[in-house]
């Protein structure tokens, strides 16, 4: 029997060494809770980064996949599939949108929008062939293609892959004013995450989401929200955009949208920017198959029925309070909304990457970022009781 360590040496001998993992190898994982080759178990407080906000192997969305895939699974958009039609019609239903385009990877759907609304500025808006301007923000994350990566503020996610798609024009986020001195008549699009992820949970200011949608009204740009970690029930609203009370032109949504269990990502549009793609034009052998369908419209299933939207909200309140109870001088700020929370350490109190190590000694497993940052998202099933355990041994590892 190979051991923990037999098998994270197989891993550094054979893999690509980009990741850089805490040293827990799980074998299973059942709700909010995780168990590792040796039995040992944690509780997951990073939900594969909000990709299982239903909990590990949910028992519904598991049926559902098993059905699905053993009558059919894969019959690629050349044909139709009974799936196809329904996933669309309840996903547009949840997220008030009018249509929708299935991609895999969230990457791919960050690159389907900035192709969409590129399109789009040049048939619709009338902007000269390849002159077309995306406005971003600093510090973004919305995935590791290469236009993507073109637009990254992050040395360590850009640095040596050039050379860059041009096109993006970067501003500082939160800043509604650097929005409307960045747009031209060139512009084509505004694309933001509603609270930046990666970048350590960032809220905007209040108000800056809805300054940027009149902005983006008044002016002709589409709003392009990444809600592709937001979405689905993080932050404690269905879509985060409802915060602050805003529409986008086109969201994109991935991660839970497969319920843990598969890539499945979309483009939702309230607009005429999908209208845009004719056939041929885009497309994806994955996208859209009946399996991710399946599964997809079973995770959407799970959401309003077991209600983990409303639950984010109250589980995300009380986990947020009981953090900022914790006396201790390493904390600097705890930051979130719903069940995307944040612990920041201050600097003089070393850095996180230490006490998420802690944390795993204790059973809890999340994930630092930026040095000084501990995103703490567990899936939305987790209970009151579960929320205690977990702040007894942050609180323990904090002091
Ligand atoms: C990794 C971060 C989270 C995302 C938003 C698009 C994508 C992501 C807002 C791309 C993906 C992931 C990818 C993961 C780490 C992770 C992450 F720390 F890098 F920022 F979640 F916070 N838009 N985020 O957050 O989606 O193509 O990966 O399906 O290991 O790179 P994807």
């Amino acid at each position: 029997m190979l051991d923990g360590a037999d098998l994270i040496a197989l891993e550094s001998r054979f893999g690509a060494d980009n990741y850089k993992p805490l040293d827990v190898v799980l074998a299973s994982g059942k709700g909010v809770w995780v168990t590792d080759i040796d039995g040992k178990r944690y509780l997951d407080c990073l939900s594969a980064y909000s990709a299982v906000n239903q909990g590990h192997c949910h028992p519904r969305i598991l049926a559902a996949l098993t059905e699905q895939a053993a009558r059919l699974t894969l019959t690629s958009r050349a044909f139709r599939n009974d799936q196809l039609g329904l996933f669309y019609e309840e996903l547009a239903a949840l997220t008030n949108s009018h249509k929708v385009l299935p991609m895999n990877s969230g990457a791919e759907a960050v690159e389907t929008a900035i192709k969409a609304v590129r399109k789009w500025g040049y048939e619709i808006k009338g902007v000269p062939e390849g002159a077309a301007e995306i406005i971003v923000c600093a510090d973004n994350f919305h995935g590791r293609t290469l236009a993507i990566v073109s637009f990254s503020t992050d040395p360590e996610a850009r640095g040596g892959f050039g050379p860059f798609v041009p096109g993006f024009k970067v501003i500082p986020f939160g800043d509604a004013a650097a929005l409307e001195a960045a747009i031209t008549p060139n512009t084509v699009a505004f694309l933001v995450e509603p609270i930046q992820g990666e970048a350590g949970v960032v809220i905007p200011p209040a108000g800056y989401l809805a300054r940027v949608r009149e902005i983006c009204s008044a002016t002709g740009v589409m709003l392009i929200l990444d809600e592709i970690q937001t979405g689905l029930g993080r932050t404690g609203k269905m879509l985060a955009e409802e915060h602050d009370g805003v529409e986008a032109d086109v969201t994109l949504v991935g991660k839970a949208l497969g319920g843990g269990f598969y890539p499945v990502s979309a483009v939702l549009s309230n607009t005429d920017v999908l209208g845009t793609l004719k056939p041929g034009q885009h497309g994806s052998t994955f996208g859209g198959n009946p399996l991710a369908c399946a599964v997809a419209r079973a995770a959407l299933r799970v959401l309003v029925e077991e209600r983990l939207v409303e639950r984010s909200a109250e589980m995300g309140a009380y986990f947020k309070a009981g953090l900022e109870s914790i006396r201790s001088n390493r904390v600097r700020e705890i930051r979130g909304r719903g069940l995307m929370l944040a612990v920041e350490i201050h600097a003089e109190a070393g850095a996180a990457r230490p006490v998420v190590e802690a944390l795993r000694d204790q059973g809890i497993l999340a994930k630092d970022t930026h040095g000084q940052t501990i995103r703490l998202s567990p899936p939305l099933v987790i209970s009151r009781d579960e929320i205690d355990w977990a702040l007894e041994r942050i609180e323990t590892v904090l002091r």
